[in-house]
């Protein structure tokens, strides 16, 4: 009997980031990390281990067939999932995203968070939502955050076990307006750039040290309800990421001109009395953390100062969902 897994999953945004792990078989982080799951960013995927094609996993993304480093990370996490389940037969793999990369939130957090859950059904297991992260984890470090909904906690551990997400409580209702300043491919990779950041920047140890002080700070001001404390450190915690990998030798920067312009208008803004404070990620896009009640006029300001640039609104979203399961 062959079993065919459907499951989605949001991607997410980190307000304290992820960069840098302490064991890369594993996928152990350096530090905790707290992000935001965003709705209407889901990737819906396919398994069914049904022999492939030519004796191979078949794996269709988006319409195309991935070759590279793409494909073999796709076939290492399903021989992952083969492994514990005691089966060697190769699947078929179809994953779509609904997502247009242009918006900027091309995420391999929802393709692994959703391949996690649709794979493992395939293959005849029920795992829980912590043991789904913590194998999520093993396909992409943020894949882990984004089997759950809202506001999410990636505990750091220290081994397979102690290494997974959960959610938080969180009563800010907050929103993300994502402004998009090129839709291009990214140079170097999250996983190189960041193993690069850790064995060449000295300001990596200090981001480190002091990112375990912002997560502190950032869930007591959750618990406080207060936004405009959870912003400064949103956006501390992630400028002092990005120059941890400018200091990186040779530098890692993944600025453009625009993302400085950005920058510089969600300053002013603020000194105008908007509720704003931005985050970037591995790329040249800023995401601003605001007011679910904000955002439009937000979004509005920003395409207006920043004609340019794609501008748009995402709010909270739920977790990995197992759509469909057929025998
Ligand atoms: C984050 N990023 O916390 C950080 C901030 C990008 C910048 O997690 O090597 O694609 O697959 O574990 O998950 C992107 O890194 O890296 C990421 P791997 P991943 O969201």
């Amino acid at each position: 009997m062959t079993i065919t897994a459907t499951a989605s999953a949001n991607t997410n945004i980190a307000l304290i980031k992820y960069w840098g792990k302490a064991d890369e078989s594993l996928a152990i982080p350096v530090t905790s990390s707290l992000s935001l799951t965003l709705g209407g960013t889901r990737t819906t995927t396919t398994v069914s281990f049904d022999g492939g094609t030519g004796g191979e996993d078949a794996v269709t993304i988006n319409g195309a067939t991935p070759g590279g480093t793409a494909r073999e990370r796709v076939v290492r996490f399903l021989d992952l999932v083969r492994s514990r389940a005691g089966m060697a037969i190769p699947a078929s793999v179809t994953s779509s995203s609904t997502v247009p990369l242009a918006a900027g939130l091309a995420s391999s957090a929802a393709g692994f968070a959703a391949l996690a859950a649709a794979a493992t059904r395939a293959a005849g297991m029920r795992l829980d939502e912590r043991a789904l992260s913590r194998l999520a984890r093993r396909g992409s470090g943020s894949a882990t955050r984004s089997i759950f909904g809202g506001l999410v906690l990636w505990n750091a551990g220290v081994d397979d076990e102690t290494s997974y997400a959960e959610p938080v409580d969180c009563d800010l209702a907050p929103a993300m307006v994502v402004v998009v300043v090129s839709a291009g491919r990214k140079t170097i990779s999250s996983t190189q750039a960041m193993r690069h950041t850790m064995n060449t920047s000295p300001l990596y140890p200090a981001w480190a040290e002091a990112s375990r002080e912002d997560l502190r700070v950032a869930l007591d001001a959750v618990r406080a309800r207060d936004l405009p404390r959870l912003g400064e450190v949103v956006e501390g915690n992630a400028l002092g990421m990005h120059a941890a990998m400018i200091a990186s030798r040779p530098s890692v920067v993944y600025w453009l001109p625009e993302t400085l312009d950005v920058l510089h208008t969600v300053r002013v803004m603020r000194d105008e009395g908007f509720p704003v404070w931005a985050t970037i990620d591995a790329g040249p896009n800023v995401k601003v953390l605001t007011t679910g009640e904000d955002a439009d006029q937000v979004a509005a300001v920003l395409r207006d100062r920043i004609p340019c640039a794609t501008t748009s609104v995402r709010y909270p979203g739920g977790g990995v969902r197992v759509e469909e399961v057929t025998a």
